[in-house]
C-alpha cells in the first residue's frame, strides 16, 4: 500500500528549491517543472506546500498535472482532514458580483442571444468576461463580424406552402437539428464551475454537435463522457510542436468516435487581447509584468498568450498528408480567410474550411467569414465546378452570428452550417446549462419564423437569390450601435491615478 501522506508534511516542502502542491488530494513535486509552468512559477510558488486545486481548477482539465508531470512527481494521496484550507478570501467586489448574480433576470425574459452578453458582463468575473470577450487590438473585426451580416438584405418568396417548415440539416454526413454548430472556445471553467460540460448536456438534448476545444477546462474524455448515446461531436485541434502529442490526441479523439477533425491554422502566434492583457496587468505586480518576469515567462502578453506557447507556428501545407496518414476521420482547416486557401483545402483533400477569423481574436483587420464566403463560393465554381452547399467540400462560417437571420444568410451564400461560440459561453457564464438549452431554443424558434417568412420550407429552398449581397464587400455600413459589442473596447482604465 502507497503511504497516505499528511498535510503537514506537504508543507514543509514550500519552496522554490524543494516545492511540492496538493491538487484533487494528491502531493506532487513540481519543483523541476516550476520554470517550464506556461502560466509562470509564482502562482505556483504562492501554493507552495498547499491544496492548490481551487486556483488549478478553472483553467486546468483534471489530467494536466497527471500527464505533464513523469510518475516519480507523483507523491501520492494526502489524508483529506490534516490539510489546512485554503482560505480564498472574497473581495468586495467578488461580493458585489454575487449580489448581482441573486439578482440576474429569469431566462424567460432573455429574448435573444445578444441579451446573454448583457447579462454575462455584470455577473460574471471579471476575468472570465475579459479573456471571453476580448478581441485583437482595436477589435475593429471583432465588431466587423456582426456588422458584416447587416450588408446582406433577403429577397423572400411569397405563396409557398410554409405550414410546415424543417431547417435540420447534417454536417460531415452526421445529424443536426439546425445549421449550427458549437464552436470551439478555451477555458469553459472561468466562466462556470461546469465549463464545457454545460454545452455538451444542451447540445445532446437539442441534436446539436459540440466541437470540443484542445484547450477545454474539463478533460477530453469528462466531455465524451457526458454525452448523449449517439450524440455527434468535432473536435478542435492546436497542433503542437510535438507532433508526438498531436498524434496521440488527434488518434485518441478518432477512438472515442470524434466524428470531425478541425485544425485550427489561424493562430501560429496569438493575437494581442488587451482586455486580457490588462486583467493580468492589475492581477500581478506590475513590475513583474512588463516583459519577462523573474521566472523567465512574458506575462506581457496576457493570460491566453502565456499558455500558446505549445502551438506550432511551422504548420504548412505539406502537414496535411501526414494528418491524412494519422486519421480516416474528415479533415477540415479552420481559419481560412481568402479563396486562394480554400481552394488549396480542396485541392489537398480536405473535407471543408471553416471561414473565420477567430472571432475577431487574431489578425485585426481580417475581413469577417461571411464576406469571404461570398468570394470562395464564387471563386470554386468558376475554378473547379463545384456546387454549393457541397457534400464533399464543405463550407462552414463563424463570428458574429446571434440570429437564425445570420445563419440563413450563410446557407443561402452555399454555408453547410455556422459555428456560435461567444454566446453559448455567456449563456452558461450566466446561467449554467439551462442557459445553453434557452439560447439553442431561441434560435429554434427564430429558424421556423424566418424560414416561413422567407418562403422556404426547407433549407434546400434557402438558395443564393433569396439574399441581395451587392453591398458585401462595402465596409461602410451603418449598423445600429445599441449592442454591448459595439462599445466593447475598454481603455486603459489602470491609467487613473491610484491613491499610493
Ligand atoms: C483563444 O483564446 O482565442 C483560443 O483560441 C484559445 C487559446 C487560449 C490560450 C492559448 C491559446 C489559445
Amino acid at each position: 500500500m502507497a503511504k497516505i501522506l499528511s498535510g503537514k508534511e506537504v508543507a514543509t516542502h514550500n519552496t522554490r528549491e524543494d516545492c511540492w502542491i496538493i491538487v484533487h488530494g494528491k502531493a506532487y513535486d513540481v519543483t523541476d517543472f516550476l520554470p517550464e509552468h506556461p502560466g509562470g512559477s509564482k502562482i505556483i510558488l504562492k501554493y507552495a506546500g498547499k491544496d492548490a486545486t481551487a486556483e488549478y481548477d478553472p483553467i486546468h482539465p483534471p489530467d494536466a498535472i497527471t500527464t505533464n508531470l513523469p510518475p516519480e512527481k507523483h507523491l501520492g494521496s494526502v489524508a483529506p482532514d490534516t490539510v489546512e484550507k485554503v482560505e480564498i478570501t472574497i473581495t468586495d467586489e467578488e461580493k458585489a458580483r454575487q449580489g448581482r448574480v441573486a439578482l440576474r433576470p429569469s431566462l424567460s425574459e432573455v429574448l435573444n442571444l445578444h441579451d446573454f452578453e448583457t447579462i454575462a458582463r455584470l455577473v460574471m468575473p471579471e476575468k472570465a468576461w475579459a479573456y471571453y470577450s476580448s478581441a485583437a487590438d482595436d477589435e475593429i473585426t471583432h465588431r466587423e463580424n456582426h456588422a458584416a451580416y447587416h450588408r446582406i438584405w433577403f429577397r423572400p418568396r411569397i405563396m409557398r406552402d410554409v405550414t410546415q417548415v424543417d431547417w435540420s440539416t447534417t454536417i460531415l454526413g452526421q445529424k443536426s437539428s439546425m445549421p449550427v454548430y458549437i464552436s470551439a472556445t478555451a477555458l469553459g471553467k472561468l466562466g462556470h464551475p461546469d465549463g464545457e460540460l454545460n454545452l455538451t448536456r444542451a447540445a445532446g438534448k437539442h441534436g446539436v454537435i459540440q466541437m470540443i476545444p484542445t484547450l477545454a477546462s474539463c478533460s477530453f474524455d469528462q466531455i465524451m463522457d457526458a454525452a448523449v448515446p449517439g450524440q455527434t461531436q468535432f473536435f478542435q485541434l492546436y497542433v503542437n510542436k510535438d507532433r508526438a502529442v498531436t498524434k496521440r490526441i488527434v488518434q485518441h479523439a478518432e477512438a472515442r468516435g470524434i466524428k470531425g477533425l478541425f485544425i485550427t491554422v489561424d493562430a501560429p502566434q496569438l493575437g494581442r487581447r488587451e482586455k486580457d492583457m490588462r486583467q493580468k496587468f492589475e492581477a500581478e505586480d506590475p513590475s513583474e509584468v512588463t516583459k519577462a518576469g523573474s521566472d523567465g515567462v512574458d506575462r506581457s502578453q496576457g493570460a491566453a498568450r502565456a499558455i500558446s506557447s505549445f502551438i506550432d507556428p511551422g504548420l504548412n501545407w505539406d502537414d496535411l498528408k501526414w494528418f491524412k496518414s494519422i486519421t480516416k476521420m474528415p479533415i477540415i482547416l479552420k481559419g481560412v480567410q481568402c479563396w486562394e486557401d480554400a481552394l488549396e483545402a480542396y485541392d489537398r483533400g480536405c473535407a471543408g474550411v471553416v471561414l473565420s477569423n477567430h472571432g475577431g481574436r487574431q489578425l485585426e483587420f481580417s475581413r469577417s467569414g461571411i464576406e469571404v464566403l461570398a468570394e470562395v463560393v464564387d471563386h470554386l465554381k468558376r475554378a473547379r465546378k463545384l456546387t454549393f452547399p457541397n457534400e464533399k467540400f464543405q463550407l462552414f462560417v463563424d463570428g458574429g452570428v446571434r440570429r437564425a437571420t445570420d445563419v440563413l444568410k450563410a446557407v443561402a451564400l452555399g454555408a453547410t452550417a455556422v459555428g456560435v461560440g461567444r454566446p453559448f459561453i455567456y449563456a452558461f457564464s450566466a446561467y449554467g446549462t439551462e442557459g445553453v438549452d434557452h439560447a439553442l431554443q431561441i434560435l429554434h424558434d427564430e429558424f421556423e419564423m424566418n424560414m416561413r417568412l422567407l418562403g422556404a420550407p426547407s433549407l434546400k429552398n434557402v438558395v443564393p437569390e433569396m439574399v441581395d449581397t451587392t453591398h458585401i464587400g462595402s465596409h461602410i455600413v451603418s449598423v445600429p450601435d445599441d449592442r454591448l459589442y459595439m462599445s466593447n473596447y475598454e481603455s486603459l482604465r489602470t491609467a487613473e491615478l491610484k491613491a499610493k
